[in-house]
Formats: C-alpha cells, structure tokens, sequence
C-alpha cells in the first residue's frame, strides 16, 4: 500500500503497532456492502502483517464461531443501532462488534483498536451498545486551489501545502487523501468540505468544470463513510453562469443552482452539500440584491434537497470596515444581530454554522449568543483546530479543554439544555433528536509529513473527532488515548518496559493543561486579539487597536477592556437568555477570565481571585512563560528513551524551543505595556521596560 507519497508520512493515530493486537488473531467478517468491503480489508492487511487470520463470509454471524478471535458483523435483524452505532458483546470467548449498518461497523472496528491487546479480546472488552451522539462530524478544510498571493496554499495553514491541491490543480498521487480519510474515519469525522471558504475563482470552478477532481476526492473519501463538501461561491451565476445578477429570489438564478447541483449529483451521488461564507470579509451574498440570509441559504437548499444535500450556511457575518473611533458599533454583536431574527426561516436542509464565540477563535471568548437564540434553526458549533490565534502549531496547546468546555455550556443555566445538546438538535421541536447541525472544525492537516506541523498538534484533530462522536468525553482521557495510539511503543519487546509508560506521562503533562499554559502568557481575561496584525502570530497589544476589524481592548492610562453592557455600553451582554445576561452584566458577577471582554475596569479593579487587574496580568504572563519551560523539560526529561523516531524528536524539540521564546516575548511585551500604561509597578519588582 505504501506509495512514494506515503513513504515518508508519519501514521499519527494508526500507528503499526496500533494493529498489532487485531491483526494477530482470528479475525471473521461478515456482512455485505461497500463499507463492509473496507472493514475485510483492513482486516485483512492487519493479519496478513502480524500473523494473524482474516476470514470473510457475506451472511451476518451470531457470533463465536470458526474458533474466531473476534467477530465483526452486520445484523440480521435491526438492533436499533442506528447508522453509525455499534454493540460490543463477548460471545462463548470471543469479542463480537455488531453493526446494524456498514458505518457503524466501521466505526466498531476502530473501536476495536482504540482498545488494543486485551480490553478488546478478554472479558474486558466494555461491552454494550454506543451512537454517536453528533450526526455530523465535520471538517474543514481552507484549501486553496491555486496559490493565494497572500494566504499561500492554505489559508491559515501551519503544516505545509493541501493534502488535495497543489499550483492549481488536483495533485497526482492521491494516496494520502486515502489516508487521511483513514485517519478521520478512526476518530469518527464524517463528513469533509475540501475547499476554503473565501471562494476565489479557481475554486469556483470545482463546481462546474472542475468537478471531476471533487469526485475522484469523494471516491477516496467513499470507502470511509465520509461525505465530500464544497464551498461554493454566492455569485458563482455571474462569474460562472454568465447571468446578470446572483439574485437569489430570481427564476433564472434558481434554476442555475437547481441545474448545476443536479449535474453534481449526477457524478457524485453521495455529495454532502455546500458550505457559503456569504457577506463576509468581501466575500459576495444576499445583501447586495436586498435580500435576507435565509432567502441566500434557502436558494441552496432547494436545489439541493432533490438529492438530500445541505447547505452549511456560516453565521460569520460582520462588518470589517468600521470606523475605529465609534464606540457603538460592536462585532460581538454582529452574528446575533444578522442571524437571530432569521429565527424559523430557514429550510430544513440548510444548517446555520456559528463560531463558537462571538468573535474568532480567540484563545478565550464567551459562547456565541447565537447558539441560545435560534431554537427553530438547526445549527452547527464551528471551532478551529488549525490554532491561528492559538499558537499556529509551533505552540503546544491542545484545544480539547477548550472546546469540552464550550459544548459544555448550558446557555439557558444549569437546567437547561448544552451547546452539545443545541448542536445535537436535542432542542427543536418535531426532529428527531440527533438531527441538529453537528460539531464543524476547521482542519489543521497539510502535506507536511507528521500531518500538522507540530506533530503534537494532531492530537487536537482526533479529540475533535472524539468529542463530536461524544461530547461529554473527558479531554484529559482523550488525550491519553490519542498518546496511546501515537505512541504505543513496542510491547513486550520493549528494552526499558517502563520506558513507554514514562514516555506517555511526559506527553501528557506537556499537554494537558497547555491550553490554559497558552492563555497565560498571551491576551489577558478575555480581551483577545493582541496579535500581530495580518499573520496573527506573536504580540502586538495594539496591532489591531487602531483598524477597521472590529477587535478592541480600549487600554488607556485609566484601564482596560470592552464595555459590552447594556447601561454603558455595547449592549452585547443582552443577548444572552437568562442567567448569563445578569451574570455577564454584573460587574461583581462576571467569570475573572472573561472580564474584559465584558467590562472596562480600572486596572486597580480586583478580580474575584482577590488580586488587581494589572496584577493579574504580570502574574500570569510570568507563570505562563514558565509553564511554557516547563513543557520543553518534561520532553528533555524523556529524550534518553529510544521511543520516537529521530525526526519527529527533533521537530518537537525545534517547537519547543521557539514555543519558549515566544511565550517570553509575549510576557516581557505585555508586561511591559501595560506597566507603561498603568504605572502600577509589579509587586514583585520582576519587569524591565
Ligand atoms: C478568520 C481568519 C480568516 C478566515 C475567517 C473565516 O483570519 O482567514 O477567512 O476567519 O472564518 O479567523 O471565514
């Protein structure tokens, strides 16, 4: 299987010895159909490389026979597992993955490895059905067919060129597609859109004529039970149709879309659907006919719903031309301005895609308003696993915590639904649950060899993954189990058998908490954005401070942060249901960490912690910096051990050094700046300026 392409790739999750268990045993499959296919085969190559058996046989088992080690099988009778579920049994000694439908075989065969040696081949084996509790599990890429003069090949990408384009065209050799959909399929991803969102006009084509390249990606997509999906571009009638106008209520417009998307599904037929950034940093939409986003998004879905597609429609709509001097435009409020009264008038198949927080990708916002405001609509959480804004994976920072604690988050209080649950479709009445718009990330993966530039970053895509099959799955477990499956070292052959074991806890106090490690030594409490402007990478405190982009601190001599309440200010803080309004209201109620974002305090200001603002932030841009050593010392602490491969160690350890003296460049700026700005010395006496 290994092409010249893939020689040189290193198999993140799926590492060999990742198989090993599996592949040394009695392996029978039953069942027909393609994705059963894939099963066998898999099967087939694990065993035929470590000794072990695979047997095929087209009717379902009951399980436990031909002396098999383990059974993967489809059901006679519907078990009620849905489409993607599985049920684990152990049947007269043997281990028994049953599936009512091919995915959920799939995905009970990953399973199956997930558990290695003996919990998957004992009567340890946690038995019992499982379902993934998201419907659509998607990724994103922002893929540039040809070079973007600014955003490169993939915009705001950190490891490397597409995995699916290269100088404007589909690259040849595509067996790495094949593996990464392996890879997806292996921690639940289902569905995938292979261009980026700011459609420029070669990839507008990937619509029409260049469709064949969209359907040989689906192909190699297919075997894995993930569904291809297209960013298309609003005015694609006027450049690519020749028509007048894009206008979405227009006969001639409509019918365009109805044709062109037939023509797609007539090569594609299992095409996922479109996903639009419509009205939104120069990217064309409704707007400029007059009309509504729900009238933009319903046009697609009408052509798409002959064919069951979907329409992904993104609720990033702002404006990103203000004038910096008025203090009562707001960005925050933007997407819930845009979108809320839309509320009910969007189609079934069209499903509205919002940014986990107000902003973007911030390392710390508060939940979108959005997502509390729409219960007629089905929504989608978008989250950003290619870390723009935190640490563009030269940074070890794994997101899991972050995301965990947004879908988390009960926006209507304690009694009330999560976003997990808004995203699940558990809260629109007359859907079955399951049905919502599902978990979207925003891919972190290029051609770079260990997939994501940091290989440590591929963590954050297969916890993603995870946590859209199950929300309320623990960050700090997923890691473990990704560490696990990336770094399983050799078994019983290992020289120094507490070697792995040292090597798997080093990984995990390196990651665990670097999130919040991130959060320290950048942007404090919420306010965001003190990045370099344009590559968003390093500080700037007022890189951004004097633009058109909507994204401000206000830091004077006085104090800091955006006053978003309803008395003063912005008004944000009132778009939230009760009890976060009042809360975030509340000057003496609203959470230390988002502060800023809400409220502009005087840096004297004493936060619930008991320390002052400007206290706060000297403190913990220190202890971030020395978290940020203390990372790059528990991987010296295990350099001694031969378990990673020489190249991989030496790129964790060329991040690292530069995750150092970044995290320092940040503290001695933001420490300095705001000593300047301030005045309040350090009760340490720890800053030069
Ligand atoms: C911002 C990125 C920009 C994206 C935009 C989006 O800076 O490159 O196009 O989000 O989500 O974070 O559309």
């Amino acid at each position: 299987m290994t092409t010249p392409e893939l020689s040189n790739v290193h198999p993140a999750w799926l590492a060999p010895a990742a198989l090993r268990a599996l592949g040394s045993r009695r392996v029978l499959v039953c069942g027909e159909g393609p994705l059963v296919e894939t099963v066998a085969d898999e099967v087939e190559r694990a065993c035929a490389r470590f000794g072990g058996t695979a047997i095929r046989r087209l009717a379902p088992s009951a399980g436990g026979e031909a002396d098999a080690d383990l059974v993967l099988t489809l059901t006679a009778t519907d078990r009620g597992l849905g489409d993607e579920g599985f049920e684990l049994a152990r049947v007269g000694g043997a281990s028994v993955v049953r599936a009512d439908r091919p995915a959920g075989l799939l995905y009970g065969f990953f399973e199956i490895l997930r558990l290695g040696g003996a919990p998957a081949f004992t009567d340890a084996l946690p038995v019992g059905a499982q379902r993934p509790a998201l419907g659509r599990r998607m990724a994103d890429h922002w893929d540039n067919v040809a070079v973007h003069p600014v955003m490169g090949q993939v915009e705001r990408g950190y490891a490397g060129g597409s995995i699916f384009w290269r100088d404007g065209r589909l690259r040849e050799d595509l067996s790495r597609v094949g593996a990464y959909a392996r890879l997806l399929a292996a921690c639940g991803i289902n569905a995938v859109a292979v261009n980026n969102v700011n459609v420029h006009q070669a990839e507008a084509h990937l619509l029409t004529d260049r469709l064949d390249d969209v359907r040989k990606l689906a192909e190699l997509f297919r075997p894995y039970g993930i569904r291809v999906h297209l960013s298309v571009n609003f005015a694609a009638p006027l450049s690519l149709g020749a028509l007048p106008t894009a206008d979405p209520l227009d006969p001639a417009v409509r019918a365009w879309w109805a044709e062109t998307t037939e023509q797609v599904y007539a090569l594609i037929p299992d095409f996922g659907g479109y996903l639009v950034k419509a009205d939104s940093e120069g990217q064309p939409g409704p707007f400029a006919y007059g009309r509504t986003h729900a009238e933009g998004a319903n046009m697609l879905a009408d052509a798409l719903a002959p064919f069951g597609g979907v329409v992904h429609w993104r609720a990033f709509v702002y404006n990103h031309r203000q004038d910096w001097r008025d203090r009562s435009t707001d960005r925050a409020r933007a997407a819930h301005d845009h979108f809320a009264p839309l509320d009910g008038a969007f189609r079934d198949n069209a499903i509205l895609q919002v940014k986990h927080g107000p902003m973007d990708f911030q390392t710390r916002e508060p939940v979108s308003p959005v997502i509390a405001a729409m219960p007629r609509t089905r929504l989608a959480v978008e989250v950003q696993a290619t870390q723009e804004y935190t640490g563009q994976q030269r940074h070890v920072c794994y997101l899991a915590p972050q995301w965990s604690e947004v879908l988390g988050f009960r926006p209507w209080g304690e009694a009330g639904a999560s976003v997990a649950d808004v995203a699940r479709g558990q809260s629109r009445d007359g859907y079955p649950d399951g049905d919502g718009g599902g978990l979207v990330v925003v891919s972190n993966v290029g051609d770079d060899r260990f997939w994501t530039g940091h290989p440590l970053a591929q963590a954050n895509l297969y916890a993603f993954g995870r946590l859209a099959w199950n929300p309320a799955a623990e960050p700090a477990a997923i890691l473990d189990e990704w560490i696990g499956l990336t770094f399983p070292g050799d078994g019983e052959d290992d020289p120094d058998p507490a070697g792995p074991a040292r090597l798997r806890a080093a990984l995990h106090a390196m990651m665990d908490e670097s999130w919040q490690t991130y959060e320290n030594y950048t942007a404090p409490l919420g306010v965001g954005f003190m990045v370099r402007p344009n590559h968003h990478y390093g500080p700037d405190v007022d890189g951004y401070e004097y633009t058109p982009w909507g994204t401000y601190h206000f830091a004077d001599r006085e104090g800091i942060g955006v006053d978003r309440t309803s008395a003063t200010g912005t008004g944000f803080a009132s778009q939230y249901p009760k009890p976060w309004s009042e809360v975030y209201e509340a000057l003496d109620q609203c959470p230390d960490e988002l502060l800023l974002f809400f409220h502009h305090v005087s840096y004297g200001h004493r936060l619930h912690s008991g320390e002052s603002v400007v206290q706060h932030i000297y403190d913990t841009h220190f202890a971030g910096a020395e978290q940020a050593h203390a990372i790059r010392e528990h991987w010296h602490a295990v350099a001694d051990l031969d378990l990673v491969p020489a190249d991989l160690r030496e790129r964790v350890d060329e991040r690292l050094d530069e995750q150092v003296r970044c995290a320092e460049e940040w503290r001695d700026q933001i420490n300095a700046y705001f000593y300047r700005k301030s005045g309040v010395p350090d009760a340490h006496r720890r800053i030069i300026h």
